[in-house]
């Protein structure tokens, strides 16, 4: 059938005319699998020079942000995309030759291999993009607002949004740390215009498309594979939702949070209402067992450092028989936040040289919350590692949303019990079975909350992205699927009309797609399920700790080794033994939750 077809697309290349004249047809020859081979060997090559080259750019940017870094920075990344684009462009020329498997799936890679592509045709778009990319990153990377006439950085006021339980300080800073993104509106619609004009010289509808094209599957039906997993866990998101309005209306009165209404937005402990466990100690269950601990406590009465916490990361995976971090890990890592130079203070995890080169960027807290970032980013490393022997364009994660769920996989094993093994609390501080609605109300307020948080920030870009939610719309747009999924409002009523909200949030500026995170929430579960049965484990899930154990470790490894060089329900099944991606593991690790949460609610007009 492709072979076929090839004749037909020859003569489409010369011309489009119906009076089609053989001896221009005859001139084009007719592309090769050899040479389609050699095209992907050239491209991959490229690729991991300016790839390389790239990084440490980026990298220094990154850890050094000055006009000079960004404007390297803005430089090589319109390398990037111009390189690219041409690749994407360059391989269509093989797109009716029957290519063997390998091959074709890299060259379907070389096609969707850009997040943000730009118009080949239109002379400065990829330098235009890449300016902007830069600055929106930058400006939000150096954010800092007042706070009684000092000025706080965003790395302080995200702390202070979990600790801080007065409702005018909160509003004050979630309202101040807005005004950062305030400019960035413009810059985002002109990204937006010139993205989408990328993705259709692609063949994409719009950028969109072009991001959920990276699936295994057609982006329509990976659309509705994401509306499926939702539907699985929307109601216990709800319950929880009630559960908490509840508890803040108790802490605060019905002046400030009333029992009926969405939640405001900054009262769950979270600058983005993302995750919610920093307010777990007010909305603890009153009448069962305390957890008797708080992990952030314990950290810093140990003396804790970020190093520390990074080499108690690296033990969970060596304990699984994975090869320690290289020296070179912890040489050029950044841990703490510096003092006297802006930083890209997001948490990252970065393989500069497609080998051993890994590293972790983060300005680390000694916090229950950084304690899992620095898991989750040692995923990321840990992966990266695993995979290096791939071919260049097979360096990649099975999907993205698996390579955000490798570290939050493991830190699901935080258990007491893990806790008691590594020392931070003693046997006899192992909390009994009747704590157990308290650890995992604890792990709901972070993994059941974030979900529709996940879930709508992509909803809202795809809406940007097709259109259908326009610039003059963007606020708008944002706080109408706020409150649609996650139930919340901002604080102080209406947003002023230049707001930009969505722009407050890292992966906005930084270009980033979201659902990776949605889809890691829900598998990571699977991952935990599955390994905890790997390993002989039969009590519940939330007390199943999968530390040091070789059996779940050797099919873990086999699973990253393979990158993304197998679709990846191949890769899903080599470690679950399942092919889809599956609400019902979250659903049946927090079941006794669940019971609770609907018994406690039974009174409540749930719902906003
Ligand atoms: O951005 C991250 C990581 C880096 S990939 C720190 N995360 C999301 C976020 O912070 O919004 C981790 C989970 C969600
Ligand atoms: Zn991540």
């Amino acid at each position: 059938m492709k072979k076929l077809l090839m004749g037909v697309a020859a003569l489409a290349l010369v011309s489009c005319s119906d009076v089609q004249t053989n001896t221009k047809a005859s001139k084009t020859t007719e592309p090769t699998i050899v040479e389609a081979q050699a095209f992907v060997d050239a491209a991959e090559k490229k690729m991991s020079e300016l790839g390389e080259y790239g990084a440490k750019i980026f990298w220094v940017n990154a850890n050094f942000i000055t006009e000079d870094t960004d404007w390297l920075a803005t430089k090589v990344g319109a390398e990037y995309t111009k390189l690219g684009v041409d690749l994407a462009n360059d391989a269509k020329r093989f797109n009716d030759l029957d290519l063997p498997p390998e091959l074709a799936r890299k060259m379907k890679f070389l096609k969707i291999s850009l997040t943000l592509p730009a118009p080949s045709k239109v002379e400065g778009a990829a330098e235009e993009l890449s300016e902007i990319s830069t600055w929106l990153g930058s400006t939000y990377a150096k954010g800092q607002i007042e706070m009684g006439g000092v000025m706080v950085p965003r790395t302080d006021l995200e702390e202070m949004m979990g600790t801080v339980r007065d409702p005018e300080i909160l509003q004050e800073m979630w309202t101040k740390w807005r005004k950062v993104s305030v400019p960035m509106a413009p810059k985002y619609s002109r990204l937006v215009e010139i993205g989408n004009e990328g993705a259709t010289e692609l063949g994409f509808s719009d950028l969109g498309e072009l991001w959920l094209s990276g699936y295994d599957m057609p982006a329509d039906e990976m659309a509705a594979e994401v509306d499926r997993l939702w539907g699985q866990v929307k109601p216990l998101y709800e319950q929880l939702h009630c559960y908490v309005r509840n508890g803040l209306n108790e802490q605060y009165g019905d002046d400030v949070q009333p029992t009926t209404w969405p939640i405001r937005a900054d009262l769950l402990g979270n600058m983005w209402a993302q995750n919610w466990g920093d307010i777990y100690p007010l909305v603890a269950p009153k009448n069962s067992g305390e957890v008797g601990y708080d992990i952030t406590e314990l950290l810093k009465k140990q003396n804790y450092t970020a190093v520390k916490m990074a080499e108690t990361g690296e033990d969970f995976f060596s304990s699984l028989g994975l090869a320690e971090l290289p020296d070179t890990f912890w040489k050029r890592s950044l841990f703490t936040k510096p003092k006297d130079r802006d930083v890209v203070c997001h948490a990252s995890a970065w393989n500069l040289d497609g080998q051993e080169d890994i590293r972790i960027k983060m300005c680390t807290k000694i916090n229950a919350s950084d304690f899992q970032t620095m898991h989750h980013e040692l995923g990321h490393n840990y992966y990266q590692r695993a995979y290096k022997d791939q071919p260049v364009l097979f360096r990649s994660g099975a999907h993205d949303g698996f390579h955000e769920a490798i570290g939050d996989f493991i830190s699901l094993s935080i258990t007491p019990k893990y806790l008691a093994d590594i020392g931070l609390i003693t046997e006899d501080m192992i909390p009994n079975a009747d704590a157990d609605t308290g650890l995992l109300l604890n792990a709901a307020l972070d993994k059941i909350a974030f979900l529709p948080f996940a879930y709508m920030m992509d909803n809202w870009r795809w809406q940007v992205f097709a259109g259908e939610i326009t610039p003059e719309e963007y606020n708008q747009g944002w706080w109408d699927l706020r409150t649609k999924y996650q139930g919340i409002i901002p604080p102080g009523g209406e947003r002023p009309a230049d707001a930009f909200d969505p722009g407050a949030k890292y992966h906005i500026p930084g270009n980033t797609p979201y659902l990776r995170y949605f889809l890691s929430f829900v598998m990571q579960f699977q991952f935990h399920e599955a390994a905890c049965k790997m390993s002989g484990w039969e009590g519940p899930l939330h007390r199943c700790s999968i530390y040091g154990s070789d059996i779940v470790g050797e099919k873990f490894q086999k699973m990253l080794e393979m990158g993304q060089s197998q679709p990846w329900p191949d890769a899903l099944e080599a470690f679950t033994g399942t092919r889809e991606m599956d609400g019902s593991a979250i659903i049946s690790y927090f079941e006794p939750l669940i019971s609770y949460l609907e018994e406690e609610n039974k009174d409540s007009d749930c719902g906003w």
